[in-house]
């Protein structure tokens, strides 16, 4: 459906007239230099433009007082001298005659996106505006910020949409006060920042922005840093400042550009993808406009390059979610049951008496899983394959082209199969493969996934007679591990054995979601049952199968959704969408042949770069589900240091 770029060149006007180090990096050239940036990435041409308007008076005074607004207007007609009088007053500000101007495109920026964003005209957009807005108040301005834009985008769609639930996402480094004072008691906005503190030692010094501070009156809970999977927002607003990112003179972080489009890609999953970006900081020209194309790149839809790093979470980052998850448990169902909830040593359901066995060290489990490759730092293109970009985004390989497929223009059905004779070949050892069916669907995957592996495609999905999965499945990792993947993560659904030949040599993590029992056979051998509900669904993916994948780093997926799945449509475009993180979305998709259109056309589309529709207000995961859950992340947390992120550790 489409990104808005929304712009006005006039924002560039306001400028520092006067020496001010504090203030000086918030210049034109931010604007410039990432605008520049997407014209040459050819990404501005992929959006639908749009010239920003002023707001008017009404709708700044959605969150500020008429008696602001109107000093703010008088700005225009000052000198500078009594500019600088007047910036004085405030902390960390600066007025320039085209203040006032600047500060009602930005404003109006956002009110465009959030028009664009939700009578269809676009899916999603980011407004790239000048002055920032998180900081700034019902009347005051704060640091570089005049008028709230996100906050008043917020207030927009709550009045003129009539929406209820607005989640505010702010991973600028500095935390919004601002929007946190205006929003605090109204739970129909649910603001989340994420930012630098330094136990209150980081501007802007406040208290208030620690994670005891979680609203007030109607608002509690609905302040500063929560998981999302029971609010299921209408629209998603992001604050986003990339003065996080390497180099930048203001936060002093190390995020790379690539996180964006990562924390864009998971926020996608949310609002069936209506998702509005307005700028806010980021004053290390190069970082910045590289990290505004990773986020209009991911809001186009392309797939997030991989992230490289250790992948393993630094204690005081641990520190600072588990104080946010307690201060928040008290509001939020999903908190207090998983924190509430001791490991178990044996999950009272899941398992029989004595299995699985424990992950001892030196026992034959972890030799199995010693000469893993330590996941690595492998970087999108120190990987030759996967560059340049595929030229094929996604191919649906299906034994005969269906044509009440509904697919984007882009999504090609393919026509071709792999040689007879090598088919055959691969087929040879299992029995399941001779029929002529699973031969002829097993030709197409494979040369979907030889498209795949030279990187030619991206993505697809591809089926099989029922009778043939786990044999399809098990030559297809054969085959990607023979041709060039290096780490290959299986996701398997439903009653699929981990193929028994696999070698246990750390190329490959097998994730089972269905199995009759959880249980951790290796670190490399993961089954679990399929959660049933909603809440069970979302918190397997959130606390078990993504913390295993990024920290697995693979660089080819494979999901198949095999016998007695039982995932409906939204639920595997779900996991799909979440597993198109991983590998730079390289993503290969195995169904049984009889799903139904539907279900190949919403996995397609998702793989894509679509956004997955909605599942409504998640039911509770049952206490069986989170039994599962915790015992299988007790079993794993000292191999996969990315659970530790997921959720309670008790901190010895
Ligand atoms: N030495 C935004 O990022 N500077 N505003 C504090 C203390 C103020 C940041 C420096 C930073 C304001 C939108
Ligand atoms: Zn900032």
């Amino acid at each position: 459906m489409g990104t808005a770029l929304v712009y006005h060149e006039d924002m560039t006007a306001t400028r520092l007239l006067w020496d001010d180090p504090e203030c000086e990096i918030e210049r034109p050239e931010r604007l410039t230099a990432a605008l520049d940036r997407l014209r040459q990435r050819g990404l501005e041409q992929r959006c639908l433009r749009l010239s920003a308007r002023e707001a008017s008076k009404e709708e700044l005074g959605l969150v500020h007082s008429p008696e602001y607004v109107s000093l703010v207007r008088k700005t225009q007609v000052l000198g500078e001298e009594e500019l600088q009088a007047l910036s004085r007053q405030f902390d960390a500000i600066y007025f320039h005659p085209s203040t006032f101007h600047c500060a009602r495109l930005a404003a109006g920026a956002g009110l465009q996106l959030v028009d664009a964003v939700l009578t269809g005209t676009v899916q999603n957009g980011l407004a790239l505006v000048r002055p920032p807005g998180h900081h700034s108040q019902r009347a005051a301005a704060n640091g570089f910020c005049v008028f709230n834009n996100v906050a008043i985008a917020a207030a927009h769609a709550k009045q003129k949409h009539g929406l209820h639930r607005i989640l505010i996402v702010d991973w600028d480094v500095h935390h919004g006060q601002g929007i946190q004072y205006l929003f605090e008691d109204d739970p129909s906005v649910l603001y989340f920042s994420w930012h630098r503190y330094e136990h209150g030692r980081f501007w802007p010094f406040l208290r208030e922005s620690d994670a005891d501070a979680v609203g007030r009156g109607q608002g509690l809970g609905f302040t500063v840093n929560l998981p999302w999977n029971q609010f299921d927002p209408e629209l998603v607003l992001v604050s986003a400042g990339f003065d996080s990112v390497i180099g930048d003179p203001e936060g002093q972080m190390q995020a790379t550009p690539e996180c964006f489009a990562h924390l864009t890609q998971l926020l996608q999953v949310l609002a069936g993808g209506r998702v509005c970006a307005m700028l806010e900081g980021g004053y290390h020209l190069e970082s910045l406009a590289e990290s505004v194309c990773m986020t209009v790149q991911t809001l186009l839809g392309d797939p997030a390059p991989p992230l490289s790093g250790p992948m393993v979470p630094c204690q005081s980052a641990l520190e600072s979610i588990q104080s946010a998850r307690a201060a928040q448990a008290p509001y939020w169902k999903s908190l207090q049951l998983q924190d509430a909830t001791p490991v178990p040593t044996s999950p009272s359901t899941h398992s029989p008496e004595g299995r699985p066995p424990p992950l001892l060290p030196g026992g034959p489990m972890c030799k199995a899983a010693a000469p893993a490759p330590a996941p690595a730092p492998s970087s999108f293109l120190d990987q030759p394959c996967l560059c340049p970009a595929p030229s094929v985004r996604t191919t649906v390989a299906l034994t005969a082209p269906d044509t009440t497929l509904v697919l984007p223009p882009d999504v090609i059905q393919q026509e071709g199969s792999a040689l007879r004779e090598e088919t055959e070949a691969w087929a040879r050892p299992h029995k399941s493969l001779a029929r002529e069916e699973a031969l002829t669907a097993l030709g197409k995957l494979l040369y979907l996934l030889d498209g795949m592996l030279d990187g030619q495609v991206n993505s697809g999905i591809a089926a099989t007679p029922a009778s043939a999965a786990a044999a399809t499945l098990d030559v297809a990792i054969q085959r990607g591990l023979s041709h060039g993947a290096q780490r290959l993560l299986c996701v398997a659904l439903g009653q699929l054995d981990r193929p028994p030949d696999l070698a246990h040599d750390g190329r490959t993590l097998w994730l089972n979601i269905g199995g009759k029992e959880a249980a951790a056979l290796s670190m490399f051998h993961v089954s679990t049952p399929l959660p049933v509900m909603t809440g069970g669904f979302l918190s397997c993916i959130l606390g078990l199968v993504l913390p295993l994948a990024y920290g697995f780093q693979p660089d080819l997926v494979l999901v198949a959704l095999g016998p007695g799945h039982g995932l409906q449509g939204p639920h595997a475009a779900l996991l799909s969408a979440m597993l198109r993180g991983l590998a730079g979305g390289r993503v290969l998709a195995l169904l049984e042949e009889d799903s139904t259109p539907q279900l190949a056309g919403i996995l397609a589309r998702v793989l894509h770069g679509e956004a997955p529709p909605s599942l409504g207000p998640s039911s509770m995961a049952s206490p069986e589900d989170v039994q599962a859950l915790m015992y299988l992340r007790g079993q794993l947390e000292p191999q996969w240091k990315m659970l530790q992120v997921g959720a309670f550790t008790p901190q010895k």
